[in-house]
């Protein structure tokens, strides 16, 4: 399958795996990039010395490209930013913000920059400062997330630029990577599929509240914070969505999510951890290889694109 995504990187199909913070180690990066997609080192909140660590370990698994997620509000971003450089990762996706004081560093060097956004007006600012390439990704993702959906935002995105765009949000199989690319995508970006990958190292709690989700069980907390962030419900997205609706100050909320991803990821504490999912876990219950995963979304994209288009004939 050759698109301007595959082309830019150097892989065999379109599928960027989620720079998931906790959930996306070497292990899982490695084992998306060996399947023909580009595995993602999730940097989250890490200190720059583990995301080093990540990187040394993943160039011994695989000699294929794979790259990093450096989520722009941790503390270590300027490190990870100048740690990619020195170490020679070929590819930074960005989240959370804004990689504009980084891009000229990466351009010299060769990194092939692609920032995460929620707008149209922040992928036309990324392409005017040197971005190779945009993911778009829609409020269906789980995390941290922006306004409008991956249906309304790829296609005004793919429109506003010339760089190749990948769609994000609420992609989970063959059909929703078809109607990317009938949006204007030139490929997908998947991190809750990716969660129930057998290479994924969390713990089985987190893998199997995945799986059993329906297609109502994510919430979104922190709007009233500014940080809207998705999630599957439990006792604690309950607790947080009643105290936002009482008037609760920041601070209180903050106390009740502060380290909870890690709980989730790391403890199984599924009921009062941050489970961050997207909407499409309810489509999402079977563990699978990765190699399997990608050639199972890959069959089926072609599938139903032969299929449909007799539509028009
Ligand atoms: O970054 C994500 N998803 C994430 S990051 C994350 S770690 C975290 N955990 C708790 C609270 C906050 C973060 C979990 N999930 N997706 C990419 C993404 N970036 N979505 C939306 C954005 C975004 C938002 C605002 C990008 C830029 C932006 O503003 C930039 C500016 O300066 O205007």
């Amino acid at each position: 399958m050759k698109t301007r995504i595959t082309e830019l990187l150097g892989i065999e199909y379109p599928i960027i795996q989620g720079g998931m913070a906790w959930v996306a180690d070497y292990h899982l990066a490695a084992a998306v990039s060996e399947a023909g997609g580009l595995g993602l080192i999730g940097a989250g909140g890490a200190p720059a010395d583990h995301v080093i660590e990540q990187i040394k370990k993943c160039k011994e698994l695989t000699n294929k490209p794979f790259g990093v997620n450096i989520m722009l509000l941790n503390p270590d971003a300027d490190a990870i930013a100048r740690a990619v450089v020195d170490m020679g990762v070929k590819v930074v996706t960005t989240g959370a913000g804004s990689p504009e004081k980084y891009m000229s560093m990466w351009k010299e060097a060769g990194v092939k920059v692609i920032p995460v956004v929620a707008s149209v007006a922040l992928a036309k600012r990324m392409e005017r400062c040197g971005a190779d390439a945009i993911v778009a990704e829609g409020t269906e993702s789980g995390g941290h997330i922006g306004e409008l959906t991956t249906m309304v935002l790829v296609p005004q995105v793919a429109d506003a630029v010339k760089i190749p765009v990948v769609a994000a949000g609420g992609i989970g199989d063959g059909r929703g990577m078809a109607a990317a690319f009938m949006l204007g995508a030139a490929g997908v970006q998947m991190g809750t599929r990716f969660l129930l990958a057998t290479e994924t190292n969390i713990h089985q709690n987190y893998k199997d509240r995945v799986a059993k989700a329906s297609d109502i069980d994510t919430q979104v907390t922190g709007r009233t914070t500014g940080h809207p962030v998705r999630i599957l419900r439990n006792a604690m997205s309950r607790e947080y969505l009643k105290l936002e609706k009482e008037g609760a100050g920041f601070e209180e909320l903050e106390h009740l999510t502060l380290g909870g991803l890690r709980k989730a990821v790391v403890e199984g504490d599924v009921k009062n951890g941050s489970v961050m999912a997207g909407q499409i876990a309810g489509l999402v219950n079977k563990q699978q290889s990765c190699t399997q995963m990608i050639q199972e979304i890959i069959e089926e994209a072609k599938q139903v694109m032969r299929e449909r288009s007799v539509l028009f004939e």
